[in-house]
């Protein structure tokens, strides 16, 4: 076996989890990565599923403990897919464990638990990375790079939303995401997190201070007897929602830029619209995940362009097709997967970090505040 090979371990096997192991399966296949990962084992709550989901997505092992996974030495790398309650506790003992570990998003449910996993992420031996994958959608990608090549000036407005419909239907069940304790908080943590993140990345500033609201609609569902995916099936008794449904807000950002965000599960109609919009003094760009192979852009004064980001030298499309094939969901977390393997091969700490995760919290925090205060501009670093 090649000296080059990283033992995997993932914990938790639902959506993210299918499409984390798709990654690990395919990113040597398509990228020249400095280590190769080998799908070792996956851990989840009942036996029998959890080895059925390592057969069918291809982990030589299963088992029902997550410390188990974190006390093997022939695992180097953890993988956190599990909803937030339980991150802070797998993230910390796995550093402490000296693995390296990527932790899906948001980073934690809490500023407090975030801020724990980047003291032991600063004290451990193995690298560390919140996966905020939208990061690396070609598009999302190249937008950086026009914004941090000046193309676009100075930016004035940062204007982005996060759109899904999954939980329209008042009977749509209760499931984890609707559910404090465990998600932390509703659209505003799930994919909000995700805009503050594509926001700051692409613009190169920092949101300093809000001012927001939040929404819940449906108050109560039926209780949830199973999910796949964002799918569920309801069963006999209701319980209370106790998550946000929408969350809006405005925002300053440390470059000047004032930006308006807006996340939420009831835009009827929108499937997955993570969409931004900067707009430059000499230029703007816009987004939209629903047609993830484009990216708008608009300079000299001329209206919007459409650039199609299928081209060899687009930010990670060398590696796949030729022109004009596209790419999907799936692939950003191939690109993820291959950024994190590159710096762990390199002996680097790979982005986004925990600290970088540890923002986006308090951001979420600081939403969450202003909220509760009746939309109070509140500062980011006071939360
Ligand atoms: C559900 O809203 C969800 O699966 C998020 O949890 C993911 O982060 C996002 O990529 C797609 O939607």
């Amino acid at each position: 076996m090649s000296d080059r090979t990283v033992g995997v371990g993932m914990i938790g096997y639902a959506f993210m989890g299918r499409v984390h192991s798709q990654a690990w399966r395919s990113v040597a296949a398509f990228f020249d990565v400095p280590v190769i990962p080998r799908m070792r084992v996956i851990s989840g709550r009942s036996r029998e599923a959890t080895k059925a989901a390592a057969e069918q997505m291809g982990w030589e092992e299963a088992v029902t403990d997550w410390r188990e996974v974190i006390g093997r030495p022939d695992v180097d790398i953890v993988d956190i897919c599990t909803p937030g309650d339980t991150h802070a506790e797998i993230a910390i003992a796995a550093l402490r464990a000296g693995k390296h570990v990527i932790c899906e998003k948001p980073l934690a449910n809490t500023v407090a638990e975030a801020e724990a996993m980047v003291q032991a992420a600063a004290s451990a031996t193995g690298r560390s990375m919140v996966a905020f994958n939208y990061r690396r959608v070609p598009a999302v990608a190249l937008a950086r790079d026009l914004v941090a090549q000046g193309r676009l000036g100075e930016i004035r407005h940062v204007r982005a939303q996060y759109l899904q419909d999954w939980i329209v239907d008042p009977e749509f069940p209760l499931v984890w995401r609707l559910q404090k304790d465990k998600a932390g908080s509703g659209a505003l943590g799930d994919i909000g997190a995700h805009i503050i993140d594509a926001a700051e990345f692409i613009s190169g500033q920092l949101i300093t201070g809000v001012s927001a609201l939040t929404e819940t609609f449906i108050k109560e569902r039926p209780l949830s007897e199973g999910s796949s995916g964002l799918a569920a099936a309801g069963g006999s008794g209701r319980g209370t929602v106790t998550v946000d449904d929408a969350a809006l807000f405005t925002a300053r950002l440390s470059g000047g830029a004032v930006g308006s965000f807006e996340a939420t599960r009831f835009a009827t109609g929108r499937k997955n619209a993570m969409r931004i919009e900067l707009n430059g003094s000499l230029g703007s760009l816009a987004f939209d995940f629903e047609s993830m192979n484009e990216l708008w852009f608009s300079e000299g004064g001329k209206g919007f362009e459409r650039i199609l980001v299928t081209e060899p030298d687009h930010p990670y499309v060398g590696a796949w097709w030729p022109p004009g094939h596209g790419l999907g969901y799936e692939h950003t977390f191939t690109h993820e997967i291959r950024d994190f393997l590159e710096a762990i091969g390199q002996g680097t700490d790979p982005t986004p970090s925990f600290a970088d995760g540890l923002r986006v919290q308090r951001v979420l925090a600081a939403v969450e505040q202003s909220a509760a205060d009746g939309s109070r501009f509140t500062t980011v670093e006071d939360t």
